[in-house]
């Protein structure tokens, strides 16, 4: 029988595209200098698509696929998929829950540390063979004991929240609605959320639901000696506010590990000295993204062997 063919939209870490190829006829999407004339060649042969959760899998890509079977992101992130499309032909999808959350939350932690110790700046300063002939560097905020409000209290806000009990951190949360199973208060408003808040963590999913849920008006209510600290997606932030409020103070600082446009980012991030800048990279340690890998391929084989998959997006 002939192997089913994979369409990879973009690339993986080094063995895991040799892993697909064990088994399929992958065909490397974002290496075609002419995609047209590359989908016209190969779609009658594609069953599935390979993807990421930072790269796009739009409608007319799944038009472009008669035969499409099965979408597998690597990633939890779902928002890249035109859902509503894959749905119309019933394609199922599937995305890498679970596997991610530590990692993901983790780089929340290290970008708050990051930012109210100046670990960057540090470093920088240290490197730089000056600190003999200019001394000490300014003092920094201590992060144990502050006040964090989290943006979407799912498996990473919930991760990130862990981890900040053991910073002795006050924990709130915003939110669709209440989780009376979890010990940290609730606010139904976001301002309110920021008001309280001296980090302000975003861990939502993206997507038309929440574009631009975070407004100048959050910014606002966090004050100038807050942090805004965003681990989930550039599009849940109002992207213009957010510069503005770096440019003039509006804020203390953010770090930053998602942007808009991806990556050919706003060049105006560039000059912020209160802002640490991370490119994208929440889940990116050699032992989540192998078992990302894994877990899409797995799901990939579990649909291609007729059994159900191990994390659908329903
Ligand atoms: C990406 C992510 O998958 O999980 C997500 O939704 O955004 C990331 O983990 C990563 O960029 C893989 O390319």
């Amino acid at each position: 029988m002939t192997r089913p063919g994979v369409l990879v939209i973009g690339p993986y870490p080094p063995g895991d595209i040799e892993q697909l190829e064990a088994h399929y006829n992958v065909h490397r999407y974002w290496e075609a200098t002419d995609k047209p004339a590359f989908l016209a060649l190969h779609a009658p042969s594609i069953r599935a698509i390979a993807s990421r959760g930072d790269l796009a899998v739009p409608g007319d890509l799944i038009a472009a696929l008669p035969k499409l079977e099965i979408i597998g992101i690597y990633g939890v992130g779902t928002d890249g998929v035109d859902l509503a499309a894959a749905r119309a032909r019933s394609i199922k999808v599937s995305n890498t829950p679970d596997v991610l959350t530590g990692e993901t939350a983790d780089i929340a932690l290290a970008l708050m540390l990051a930012h109210a110790r100046q670990v960057p700046k540090g470093d920088a300063y240290v490197r730089s063979g000056t600190w003999a002939e200019k001394g000490n560097m300014p003092l920094a905020t201590r992060l144990h004991g502050k006040r964090v409000g989290i943006i979407g209290l799912g498996r990473i806000g919930k991760a990130v929240a862990r981890r900040c009990t053991g910073f002795d951190m006050r924990i709130a949360y915003y939110g669709r609605a209440t989780q009376v199973d979890q010990p940290y208060t609730y606010f139904s408003s976001l301002t309110d959320l920021a008001a309280n808040s001296d980090y302000l963590v975003a861990t939502l999913s993206g997507g038309a639901a929440t574009a631009k849920l975070i407004t100048a008006d959050v910014f606002r209510a966090l004050g100038p000696m807050g942090v805004f600290i965003n681990i989930a997606r550039g599009s849940v932030v109002d992207e213009s506010a957010l510069l503005e409020a770096l440019e003039q103070g509006t804020i203390a600082g953010s770090g930053l590990d998602v942007y808009l446009n991806e990556p050919k980012i706003d060049p105006r991030f560039y000059a912020l000295e209160n802002t640490v800048l991370m490119p994208h990279v929440g889940s990116a340690t050699v032992e989540t993204r192998r078992a990302m890998a894994q877990l899409m391929r797995d799901n990939i084989a579990a649909h291609f062997a007729g059994r159900p998959l191990l994390t659908p997006v329903e």
